[in-house]
């Protein structure tokens, strides 16, 4: 039986052709560390930082290739700017469509300790719907940071950034997008858009591997936060006191070099590529998927409507079945491999009304092809029946 892999959202697979082989050769050929011997080889190494980051930089239209930090992931990013940014009175506003990268640490910030952080979160339509409108209302002169999904990891639903950044520059609050789903599959434009941070994952939608992602920020963001993890940078040796500069305020100790030479070849694919052509692929599996649900029964679908802009993730309810039998069956009797459960995100269920039931989660990637979604749909079909 052929193995169709649908769980884009947890991690891609296949990753950008020749992966393994480069972080390979790296590994065996120039597995130095950089930033701390002045010897030629770690000088060449330095030089594929800074090329990785002038990439991503050039990708989503950062600031400035400084103002990319190396993190292990979307999860360490958003950690460091919610425990770096916020301080004792702050009142910060999401939405309700939050991952679990985001909703723990506002939660334990909010609810234990002293730290007196306020936490709002702007309730959604069930169908992943935000109301702009209620933002305004919400995002009052004395909140800190916006901080928001670009889209629902369980529904697929796109928040709409460029409205709500007009909304922050207006009222001087600091916007931050958490884009571990969107990076690599719809286009970010940070300056266009004005955001002041945006969190990404290496091994989602950039096709790289797992442990490297990466956080941009303005220059005036970054003088607002504190490093919350501290150490040696290689430079400012002196001082006990991080660098005031970046990248080195946020980038202490051993770096994930592998992953950062991984990355640096996988954004080299989907510059090869184009993202609007990925772009464009994964809204066609997306129409066909969602028409060939419609009429199909016994099973409910969450989210956006195909001609709305959304990411191709899928939550489906199989009626009157467990969801975690349902993706038993769909891998055991299909080949067909999907998450089910909560996807981290209790907040989003509970918005979309499957909590705690949670849903089975059907996420594409560019690699997906029509024949696959072809299969699911008709997987999804015996499986309703039965
Ligand atoms: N956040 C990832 C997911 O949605 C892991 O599955």
């Amino acid at each position: 039986m052929r193995q169709i892999y649908m769980d884009n959202s947890s991690t891609s697979f296949p990753k950008a052709p020749d992966l393994g082989k480069v972080m390979g050769e790296h590994i065996d050929q120039l597995g130095l560390n950089l930033g701390r011997g002045g010897y030629s080889p770690a000088i060449h190494l330095e030089q594929i930082a800074v090329e990785t980051k002038e990439k991503l930089c050039d990708f989503f239209n950062g600031p400035h290739s400084r103002n990319v930090i190396f993190t292990s992931g979307a999860t360490a990013g958003l950690n460091m700017v919610i425990n770096g940014l916020l301080s004792p009175g702050d009142r910060v506003v999401t939405t309700c469509l939050e991952h679990n990268a985001v909703a723990r640490p506002l939660h334990a910030l909010s609810t234990y300790g002293v730290q007196n952080i306020r936490w709002e979160r702007l309730p959604a339509e069930p169908d992943g719907n935000l109301d702009v409108d209620a933002f305004n209302k919400l995002l009052t002169t004395d909140t800190k940071m916006l901080l928001v999904t670009h889209a629902s990891n369980v529904s697929g639903s796109l928040v709409p950034l460029c409205s709500l950044a007009k909304i922050c520059k207006e009222r001087n609050i600091f916007f931050v997008a958490d884009a571990a789903q969107t990076a690599g599959s719809q286009p970010i434009d940070m300056k266009g858009l004005g955001l002041d941070g945006l969190v990404v994952a290496g091994h989602k939608g950039l096709l790289g591997p797992q442990g490297i992602g990466a956080m941009i920020l303005t220059d005036r963001l970054a003088s607002q936060m504190r490093p919350t993890v501290l150490g040696g940078t290689g430079s400012k040796s002196d001082l006990l006191d991080m660098p005031e500069y970046l990248p080195d305020r946020f980038e202490p100790g051993t770096l994930n070099i592998p992953g950062i030479v991984g990355l640096n070849h996988a954004l080299d694919f989907l510059a090869s590529q184009g993202l609007q052509a990925i772009r464009s692929h994964k809204d066609a599996l997306a129409r066909t998927f969602l028409e060939g649900l419609s009429v199909i029964h016994g099973v409910q679908s969450f989210g956006q409507a195909a001609d709305v802009p959304r990411e191709s993730v899928f939550s489906l309810v199989f009626k009157n079945m467990d969801q975690a039998e349902a993706a038993f069956r769909l891998e055991r009797d299909f080949g067909i491999l999907t998450r089910s459960g909560l996807h981290c995100a209790p907040l989003a269920h509970q918005t979309l009304g499957t909590f705690p039931g949670g849903s089975v989660r059907f996420s594409f990637g560019c690699f997906t092809t029509v024949a696959d979604v072809d299969a699911a749909l008709s997987a999804i079909a015996k499986i309703a029946k039965s």
